[in-house]
């Protein structure tokens, strides 16, 4: 019997994997046999991540694509089609975050991120679709957030569009279920990435960000989670392991959504 949760002979596109998660979890199902396709804005960043992924020992294929440009996307699954191969799995990855009380945040910098975090994994999902169907099996695999269940302040256009993001992954379940393809997202906790390194940052006189020891009391395991551990679960819900998986917003979080917190002393 072959091993469910390999990936051998498949064809992985992760969106903005030159570095954070999407290069933790595209480094871990390159480990389970996939070959990994990756882009990112910037022709230096696809560069930098080419070279990452080659220290890694990954032969990764990398594109210039900015994910909310619709003909941009076409153009480069189309190129990948035709360059790589018909794309099996794809990790809807390219994020931002814009940290502005709402009461002060533009309707242009919402729409931005509405735009990158739910916007775009409809047009790339959109786009790797039809060659899915046709090959008869496909899995889509959205990056959620804990901001899909929860809110805070400063982050209402994070929070609205990854809460939707949640429910456009429910709805690509419930369209294409019948064509045997499985969309299911991963809802990180907090992971030390970039986008989190402003959360992360000492003090003035040395001491921890208040946001970091408040995350550090929100999680059981008393940590930050590394981007690594989140490549177990996207291989998982990768492979074929995870046929009869569908719909479902797997929380990587470290228990988070079920801890009430740790009691200050
Ligand atoms: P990150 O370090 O900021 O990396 C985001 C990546 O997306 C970068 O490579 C970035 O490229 C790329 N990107 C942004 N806009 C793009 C666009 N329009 N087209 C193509 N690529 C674009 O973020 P991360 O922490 O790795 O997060 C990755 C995903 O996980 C995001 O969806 C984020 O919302 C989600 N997430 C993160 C955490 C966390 O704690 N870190 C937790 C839950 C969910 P550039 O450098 O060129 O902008
Ligand atoms: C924030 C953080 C979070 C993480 C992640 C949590 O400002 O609260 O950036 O939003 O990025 O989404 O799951």
């Amino acid at each position: 019997m072959s091993n469910p949760f390999s990936l051998e002979g498949k064809i992985a596109f992760v969106t903005g994997a030159s570095y954070g998660i999407g290069f933790a979890i595209a480094s871990g199902m390159a480990k389970a046999g996939a070959k990994i396709v990756f882009n990112d804005i910037k022709q230096e960043l696809v560069d930098k991540g080419l070279a990452a992924y080659k220290e890694a020992g990954i032969d990764a294929v990398g594109y210039v694509c900015d994910v909310t440009d619709e003909d941009a996307v076409n153009e480069t699954v189309k190129k990948i089609e035709e360059e790589v191969g018909v794309i099996d799995i794809l990790v809807n990855n390219a994020g931002i975050i814009k940290r502005i009380p709402m009461i002060e945040m533009s309707a242009k910098d919402f729409r931005q991120v509405i735009d990158v975090d739910l916007n775009a994994p409809f047009i790339v999902s959109k786009a790797v679709l039809p060659s899915m169907i046709k090959k008869g099996h496909g899995k889509i695999i959205n990056i959620c957030s804990m901001m899909s269940e929860l809110g805070r302040e400063t982050v209402s256009a994070y929070a609205a569009a990854k809460g939707g993001l949640k429910m456009l992954t429910r709805n690509i379940c419930s369209e294409y279920g019948e064509f045997n393809i499985q969309c299911n997202g991963i809802g990180p906790g907090y992971i030390e990435t970039p986008q989190t390194a402003p959360l992360r940052e000492r003090q003035p006189d040395g001491s921890r960000h208040p946001f970091d020891s408040f995350i550090v009391a929100k999680t059981p395991a008393a940590r930050w989670l590394k981007p690594e551990e989140l490549a177990g679960p996207a291989v998982f819900l990768a492979s074929e392991a995870s046929n009869a998986v569908n719909g479902h917003i797997l929380y990587v979080d470290g228990g988070i959504l079920a801890y009430i917190g740790k009691q200050p002393k």
